[in-house]
């Protein structure tokens, strides 16, 4: 079993909306962690040079991947309240089935206003 000592480090871009999600667990949380601005392919490390998407988030020797991984990852190794993942069966599907909807309906906008405000930077 995993233990919740090591440090902590959340490797991803500040305004991706994945890393965030794995931040924001971890100030529910309160654990003190790193945040490393990298991308996949600045080979800063394997795990996310093979992931090829970030967050991916380093604890201790270990490292885990995708978003919603690393909620759960938190969750279960801090175990303490508040907790993120719902324990009854019904409400965990439900969270689930939101956390999908969020990422295939909504984020591709957010992405869009990203990229329309970085075309908007270099012409500026
Ligand atoms: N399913 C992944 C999606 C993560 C994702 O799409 N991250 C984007 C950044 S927001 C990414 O890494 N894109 C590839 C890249 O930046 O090279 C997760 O939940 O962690």
């Amino acid at each position: 079993m995993a233990k919740s000592d090591g440090k902590v480090k959340v490797m991803g871009r500040w305004h991706c909306p994945f890393t965030m999600r794995a931040r924001i667990a971890l100030n529910i949380k309160s654990v003190n962690y790193e945040l490393v601005e990298a991308r996949p392919w600045d080979g800063q490390s394997q795990v996310l040079h093979e992931s090829k998407s970030n967050p991916v988030m380093v604890h201790g020797d270990k490292s885990i991947c995708e978003s919603l991984n690393i909620v759960e990852y938190i969750d279960e190794i801090w175990p303490y309240a508040p907790s993120i993942v719902p324990s009854d069966p019904l409400e965990r599907v439900t969270a689930r089935f939101w956390a999908g909807y969020l990422k295939d309906q909504v984020l591709h906008i957010y992405d869009l206003s990203m990229q329309t405000h970085s075309q908007q930077l270099d012409e500026f």
